[in-house]
């Protein structure tokens, strides 16, 4: 019993923490108030650059390429953020949505009707299959350790990630 509400707890404070987390690290910037671009290029399974620095304050807009074989994302975050994202993308693994170098935006589509969690569109990412390009559009505005990653299974663990400093 004792062990039920402890659980309830946590899951109640998980997905308050969830809704909070994106607004911890800034958010989404506007268009027009672009004070900088930085251009990340994706190969498998690295960033490059994998270090970028930011003054507080700062809208940047990520223009991103993936420039490798496989599907990879670009997810702006704490470290924290990252790992509890990878499952969410082992779940687009495990339901074929993601498979090597391809996302299958029907099923994707079809399937987060049921369980939104595969949606995945979140302002602080994107994700590209080979050879695509898209952008990420941030205003930082808090003082926190942050990393760039790709939560694609094993590409964060592999070294697909890279700090983002704020200034
Ligand atoms: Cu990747």
């Amino acid at each position: 019993m004792i062990k039920k509400f402890l659980f309830i707890l946590f899951l109640l404070f998980t997905t308050t923490l969830n809704s909070a987390s994106l607004n911890m690290i800034g958010h989404k910037g506007n268009e027009l108030n672009i004070d900088r671009v930085i251009n990340i290029k994706m190969y498998d399974n690295y960033f490059e650059p994998n270090f970028v620095k930011i003054k507080k304050g700062e809208t940047i807009k990520f223009l991103i390429s993936n420039k490798g074989s496989l599907v990879h994302e670009y997810n702006i975050g704490t470290k924290e953020m990252h790992l509890e994202h990878q499952e969410e993308m082992q779940k687009l693994v495990d339901n074929e949505i993601i498979k090597g170098g391809e996302i299958d935006k029907l099923k994707m589509k079809i399937m987060s009707k049921k369980d939104h969690s595969l949606a995945h569109s979140h302002a602080n990412s994107v994700m590209l299959e080979p050879n695509q390009i898209g952008e990420v559009i941030w205003k930082f505005t808090k003082d926190v350790d942050l990393e760039m990653g790709c939560n694609v299974p094993g590409h964060y663990q592999s070294g697909m990630l890279g700090k983002i400093i704020i200034y």
